[in-house]
């Protein structure tokens, strides 16, 4: 089922600028994270690859509890993804979303019969009492992925949109109204009492290689640190914290970052999303087109192409990513024969 081995420019190869063994967690929302998710996986040896992904747009639908993140990052670590959208599956028909409609159920949020099978298949796992990270793990092994993905958090934590038109729940702002309300802020309710499951946990303290995959910073990485104890982990881990923005050119790679910005007051930059993550990260990567902000980050910066239009260009910046990072790794996980000094430009 997964096709990404094949296609790969150098397809899960040691590679000598890395330690041995290399370690890697990205941190990743929608599909700006998936697709940069996919291109780690593409890059890294069979299980080298950790997701931690958003689950505060999941949400109660037709009785079902629907992980719109958790799935994009599944569907597209196993390749069977939507292309067009990003989300969803390849080759879908819509049959019951069409017959729900016409019982006068909700038919604002598209899902699809393909990916209906995945929601009944968790929905009976629930009731069951698994975690929602046994849970992912049993889908990401019937999907074949080699990666691990793991939720947030296993108790419910649900993004909030606080807006002119007063407060939505995350998928009725996105989804049904379009983000076409004004945010005011934001706020993720249940974070407080959530806490960083046991497999997270012990992925981010193994990692070598912290990656804040190009998601919306509020919206999908946000919710991520907003599980108690989790900034405070990131702060005292030892590997090094990456993140690739998201802005490129003063506009979103995709979805509402860049109207969000604005709404909230915040120069639509990749300083702005620097900034944000400030007190934990450890280098920043930035598109070429934002060159000129590079000078007006307040850490080490790596100036590449990040817009990720296929698997070589998500391979490509997966392993501009992990070029940059490898020298920040404490020495003692180095890779015998340095290769490389710190990038600026890659
Ligand atoms: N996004 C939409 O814009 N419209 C939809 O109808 C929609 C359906 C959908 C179904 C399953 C799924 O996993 C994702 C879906 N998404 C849809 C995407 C989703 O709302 C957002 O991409 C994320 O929650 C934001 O990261």
């Amino acid at each position: 089922m997964n096709n990404y081995f094949a296609a790969t420019p150098s397809p899960n190869k040691r590679n000598p600028r890395w330690p041995d063994d290399l370690h890697v967690v990205a941190l990743a929302g929608g599909v700006g994270g998936a697709k940069l998710a996919a291109g780690l996986q593409a890059v890294l040896p069979p299980g080298a690859l950790s997701v931690i992904v958003n689950t505060g747009d999941d949400f109660e639908h037709w009785g079902l509890t629907i992980c719109p993140d958790l799935d994009t990052v599944l569907y597209n670590l196993a390749g069977v993804n939507n292309p067009e959208t990003g989300w969803g599956r390849a080759d879908e028909s819509f049959a019951v979303l069409h017959a729900m409609g016409l019982l006068g159920g909700e038919d604002w949020f598209r899902l699809g019969d393909r990916d209906l099978a995945v929601h009944l298949r968790r929905a009976e796992w629930l009731r069951q009492g698994l975690s929602m990270t046994e849970i992912t793990d049993r889908l990401r092994r019937s999907f074949g992925i080699r990666s691990t993905i793991l939720p947030m958090s296993d108790a419910p934590v649900r993004t909030l949109v606080h807006t002119d038109e007063g407060d939505l729940p995350f998928q009725h702002y996105f989804v049904g109204r379009r983000c076409e309300p004004c945010v005011i802020d934001i706020s993720f309710v249940g974070a407080a009492e959530s806490e960083l499951p046991d497999a997270a946990y012990a992925a981010l303290t193994a990692a070598d290689v912290i990656v804040f995959c190009p998601s919306n910073p509020y919206l999908s990485l946000d919710p991520i640190l907003s599980v108690d104890g989790m900034r405070a982990l990131l702060r005292k881990v030892r590997a090094p914290k990456v993140a690739v923005a998201p802005i490129v050119g003063g506009k979103a790679l995709k979805g509402p970052a860049a109207k969000m910005m604005r709404e909230m007051g915040y120069p639509v930059t990749p300083v702005t999303i620097a900034a944000h993550y400030d007190d934990v990260l450890d280098g920043f990567v930035l598109d070429r087109e934002d060159a000129a902000a590079a000078g007006h980050v307040r850490m080490p910066a790596l100036v590449t192409d990040t817009i990720m239009s296929d698997l070589e260009s998500k391979a490509r910046l997966a392993e501009a990513v992990l070029d940059f990072a490898a020298p920040l790794i404490p020495r003692l996980r180095q890779p015998t024969t340095p290769t490389h000094a710190r990038a600026t430009v890659g």
